[in-house]
């Protein structure tokens, strides 16, 4: 006799949480859209009182960093890592973006609180406005939707 639970997170916030967004001021232009998606959509998604606390860094290279820190402080039951990493005519680009993923997917397991990707590593300032609430979506808003799904998964395990 075989017993499968299916165990998926729903994407509504229906109990208390503190949620930690992290913003970068390069490619602010870019980067405060996917803030204003990423806090909408957490109002729109949530039915109880939700504290968010929106940290600024420089750039996305000092995301990690700050993400480590308020993961270790575990007052928190996700982090969303909000930012653009726009390709130039250097290598400079692979190495914030390298280090940005590598470096909050690592926080992520080594703390075991969920960091979310929410930074854009695109080609062209046009791909970013795209999806910086434009024709592709915003992926701030998809983010915070990773976030609450994430978290409702995680108290189920
Ligand atoms: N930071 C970004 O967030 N996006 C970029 O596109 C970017 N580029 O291309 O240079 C960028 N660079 C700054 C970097 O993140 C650090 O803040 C800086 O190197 C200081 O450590």
């Amino acid at each position: 006799m075989l017993k499968i639970n299916n165990i998926v997170g729903h994407t509504i916030l229906d109990e208390a949480a503190k949620i930690g967004v992290i913003c970068t001021r390069f490619n602010s232009f870019i980067v405060d859209h996917l803030e204003s998606g990423c806090l909408d959509a957490l109002e729109r998604s949530s039915s109880v009182d939700v504290t968010v606390d929106v940290v600024k860094v420089p750039g996305a290279y000092e995301l990690p960093l700050v993400a480590k820190r308020m993961a270790e402080s575990k007052s928190y039951d996700a982090i969303i890592a909000l930012g653009a990493v726009i390709r130039g005519t250097t290598p400079h680009f692979e190495h914030v973006s390298n280090v940005c993923s590598r470096g909050l997917a690592s926080v992520s397991e080594n703390s075991g609180v969920p960091v979310i990707f929410g930074v854009l590593t695109v080609n062209s300032i046009e791909q970013a406005i795209e999806r910086a609430g434009t024709k592709a979506g915003n992926k701030g808003s998809e983010a915070a939707i990773t976030a609450i799904e994430m978290i409702n998964l995680s108290r189920q395990l």
